[in-house]
């Protein structure tokens, strides 16, 4: 089990957090998603480490965009 945090721009309320964990969470080995929508930090928990271009077409398909 691996965790990994990632700062997503965009995101301004509830429907963003919850697009936002429903993309992540569909990911295959995530386990769990916690939003900070104040600091826009994003923790996934996952079987394995994810890589960065999956993670980032994830959040780009929900609307959003992965800082840097
Ligand atoms: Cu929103």
């Amino acid at each position: 089990m691996t965790t990994a945090t990632y700062t997503v721009q965009g995101m301004t309320c509830g429907h963003c957090v919850a697009s936002v964990t429903g993309a992540l969470t569909q990911l295959p080995g995530v386990r769990d998603v916690t939003v900070d929508l104040d600091t826009g930090q994003v923790t996934v928990t996952s079987d394995e480490e994810l890589d960065t271009p999956v993670v980032r077409d994830a959040v780009d398909g929900a609307g959003y965009a992965l800082a840097s």
